[in-house]
């Protein structure tokens, strides 16, 4: 293969990566020092060493990166380039909404798309009170796309469209613990589809559920999983964030009598007048002061 290929990051184990080029084959690769925050995701120029070994020498530009801190407090690049997050709810857990509108709000941030999946569909009219389905019914309104999925039903239409959805994008699947999320994936990705499992069947790489690893989904779709993606860094958005991530103040933006205005306490403020009349959604508008609050207090 000729120097300088592209290929794009399906794993990394410490100093070590597994790439995958265009004909679907696996090199593995090291870095070097100054490219240490490659992450699973990113697209990659790599070279063969005169000793044969494969090593990084460039990062392509990155659309977005999602970032964690480490044991050592250190923050780190787990994943990069995504373009859809799979948020994942349940009825049983209830849903947690405040956590679902900052997951909308960083999806909004990244550039992703998000896709609102409620899993447990066998349990809804158990557990789903007027009070949530209200508030479903809110987001749809938004124009969020919404999916029920039932991850231990042995239908597949529900993985076909979140497959459809994704279909040529990379995906991260993300939601409060139990919802469901281990669950969609087993379904999502019969084994043959988990090329790093076949990796780690060759021996060539150990398979440890902390790493990030890049599977390829039906209809040409990519996901990346890790527990440490599912749970990437949310704490910090900042107040024009914030904002921006919610599509039902946009009308309004401009016509707030300050310019810096918070849409909380200030005179004149447009987004509140529309509140008011009922042209932004009342429950959404509250939780947004209740981030608000958690944000200026950080
Ligand atoms: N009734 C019902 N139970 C489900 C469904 N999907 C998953 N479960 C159950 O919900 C529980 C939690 O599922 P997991 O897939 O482990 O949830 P998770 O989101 O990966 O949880 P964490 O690993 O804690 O983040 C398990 O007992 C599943 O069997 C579903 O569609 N219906
Ligand atoms: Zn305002």
């Amino acid at each position: 293969m000729k120097a300088g290929d592209v290929g794009r990051v399906i794993t990394r184990y410490g100093a070590e990566l597994v790439l995958e080029n265009d004909q679907g084959e696996h090199i593995r690769c090291t870095t070097r020092r100054k490219l240490e925050h490659v992450a699973c995701g990113d697209y990659v120029r790599w070279q063969r060493e005169a000793q044969g070994n494969a090593s990084v020498i460039e990062i392509l530009p990155r659309k977005n990166a999602l970032s964690r801190s480490d044991i050592r407090g250190k923050l780190r690049t787990i994943a990069a380039n995504i373009d859809v997050l799979l948020i994942v709810n349940s009825w049983r857990p209830a849903p947690n909404w405040e956590l679902l509108d900052r997951y909308l709000i960083t999806a909004h941030s990244l550039s992703a798309d998000p896709l609102i999946i409620f899993n447990k569909s066998d349990l809804r009219s158990q557990y789903a009170d007027t009070e949530h389905l209200a508030c479903l019914e809110e987001y749809q309104r938004l124009g969020y796309v919404v999916l029920h999925t039932q991850a231990s039903g042995v239908d597949y239409q529900d993985i076909a469209a979140i497959c459809r959805y994704v279909a040529g994008r990379t995906a991260i699947l993300v939601g409060q613990s139990g919802v469901g999320k281990s669950s969609l994936l087993h379904k999502l990705l019969p084994k043959k589809g988990i090329r790093v499992g076949a990796i780690a069947d060759t021996g060539e790489g150990r398979h440890t559920t902390t790493v990030a690893n890049l599977y390829h989904l039906p209809a040409c779709g990519t996901l990346i999983d890790s527990p440490g993606v599912r749970d990437f860094a949310l704490g910090s958005l900042t107040v024009p964030e914030l904002q921006a991530g919610h599509p039902e103040f946009e009308p309004f933006m401009g016509l707030c009598r300050f310019n810096n205005c918070t849409h909380h306490h200030e005179p004149g403020c447009a987004v509140k007048a529309a509140v008011l009349s009922a042209k932004v959604p009342q429950r959404r508008y509250e939780r947004y002061l209740g981030l608000l609050k958690s944000q200026i207090n950080n």
